[in-house]
């Protein structure tokens, strides 16, 4: 099935430069090609630089998606009329392919949302002091409603896409949207190449502070038991983030040392950032071949299939994806399924959720119009199955409300991005 899809490096090519192979003279114009913009923003499939064997599943994905906009679009010549223009696409990077620059300019824009004012009214969350806060506070509001529900990859894609909108939009920040690939710290989350104590990275652990003797217990019920680890548990007082301030949560802790607030989950409740970075979450479900299976198994197939073995099956001992990301990281708030975007490093983390889905999307048939699950996290209480034309509200973050038809498509509706 998927075999279809492996392409070599030349057939990406002929899609790219819509069949012609004539490389163009020196004064020749590309700009009349769909798909030059394209092969401009992609260098050729390098092998070598394929160190998990997603890059090449990467270049598939793209090429389904270059013969869909094709297909679409009058055989590639010209853009769009309306919403993606293929392009202007943008291209969202591992953390680890982003300049020096726009490592400082990403962390430094997440700061700035820090000191912008919060448009959250305070009688409905008096806890914000941010703009930050406000994507904070609508995670929190929306979290058993947004969670093991039917609209989890839609409602955080769209919260993603309005985060990366903010940094550029209110914060100046132009450069790609990064992305955490988990099996490139799968045996050594810190220090590592993105979470660390330097200048380039999401800032390191948490200074050391005695913690969850008994080892971390996730879901409700001691579900799963992650193995105590003798480190982190402080506040994190390297890398940008050094010091960073949570306002809001934590609801749902893990960490035994900062209990959960008391009366108005919304209330105003700073505090430092904390993580107890876990090698044994990381080792265990955030290997790039546990990705490769999730992608590529036929018995993640279907939408259902995918987003259960993504979001993982506690009862059974299986953390999945998803919550091997926060967990990996832990602490306060990461290890909060509330405010964990208290963190900044929820935001690599769930664009990878977002990547991954991108590439799942592409790498199958028929993978776009399908949702599966109710509207209440897990079906508590129980309540209807979602809908392609049920609504995403983002409160005070976005006045702009989409269905989730809308959001099914990196490149179509508000979005008009790929993954490389
Ligand atoms: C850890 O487990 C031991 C043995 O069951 C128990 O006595 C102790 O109270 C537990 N500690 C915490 C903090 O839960
Ligand atoms: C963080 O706070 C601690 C304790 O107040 C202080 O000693 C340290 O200098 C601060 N670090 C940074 C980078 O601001
Ligand atoms: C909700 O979806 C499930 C799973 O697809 C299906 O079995 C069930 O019949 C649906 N319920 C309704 C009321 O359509
Ligand atoms: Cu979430």
């Amino acid at each position: 099935m998927l075999s279809r899809w492996i392409v070599t490096t030349s057939i990406l090519l002929s899609i790219l430069f819509d069949g012609s192979f004539a490389a163009p003279g020196p004064k020749e114009s590309l700009s009349g090609n769909t798909f030059n913009l394209l092969k401009d923003k992609l260098p050729p499939y390098d092998k070598s630089k394929d160190k998990d064997g997603l890059l090449k599943l990467t270049y598939t994905a793209i090429e389904k998606l270059a013969k869909d906009a094709k297909a679409k679009n009058g055989n590639g010549k010209g853009p769009k009329k309306g919403g993606c223009d293929i392009t202007k696409v943008k291209i969202r990077r591992d953390w680890a392919d982003l300049s020096k620059a726009d490592k400082k300019g990403y962390t430094n824009a997440i700061k700035c949302l820090a000191t912008k004012p919060q448009r959250y009214d305070p009688l409905v969350v008096p806890g914000a002091r941010s703009r930050y806060d406000d994507f904070v506070a609508l995670h929190m509001i929306q979290t058993r409603s947004i969670h093991a529900t039917f609209n989890f990859l839609h409602w955080h894609r769209y919260y993603m896409f309005l985060f990366e909108k903010a940094l550029d939009e209110e914060c100046g920040y132009k450069g790609a949207f990064p992305y955490w690939n988990w099996g490139t710290t799968s045996s050594q989350i810190y220090p590592s190449y993105i979470f660390n104590d330097g200048e380039y990275g999401l800032s390191g652990d948490g200074e050391y502070e005695p913690h969850n003797p008994n080892g971390t217990e996730i879901g409700v019920g001691e579900l799963l038991v992650i193995p105590f680890e003798p480190n982190g548990g402080g506040c994190v007082r390297t890398g940008p983030f050094a010091n960073w301030t949570v306002n809001l949560g934590p609801v749902a802790p893990t960490l035994d040392i900062v209990p959960a607030v008391v009366g108005d989950p919304l209330q105003y409740n700073p505090r430092c950032m904390r993580r107890a970075f876990s090698n044994y979450v990381a080792s265990t479900w955030s290997t790039s071949s546990d990705l490769l299976d999730l992608i590529l198994n036929p018995l993640y197939s279907t939408i259902r299939g995918f987003q259960n073995r993504l979001s993982g099956d506690f009862p059974s001992g299986y953390l999945g994806q998803h919550a091997a990301g926060h967990f990996s990281i832990g602490g306060d708030p990461q290890g909060d399924l509330y405010s964990a975007p208290g963190d900044p490093a929820f935001w690599p983390h769930h664009t990878q959720v977002d990547r991954v889905w991108f590439l799942w999307q592409l790498l199958g048939e028929d993978r776009f119009m399908h949702v599966d699950g109710t509207l209440t996290f897990a079906n508590i209480p129980p309540s209807r199955n979602g809908t392609l034309d049920d609504e995403v509200d983002m409160e005070a973050v976005s006045p702009v409300k989409y269905k989730i038809r809308d959001l099914v498509s990196t490149v179509d509706g508000p979005f008009c991005y790929i993954y490389l």
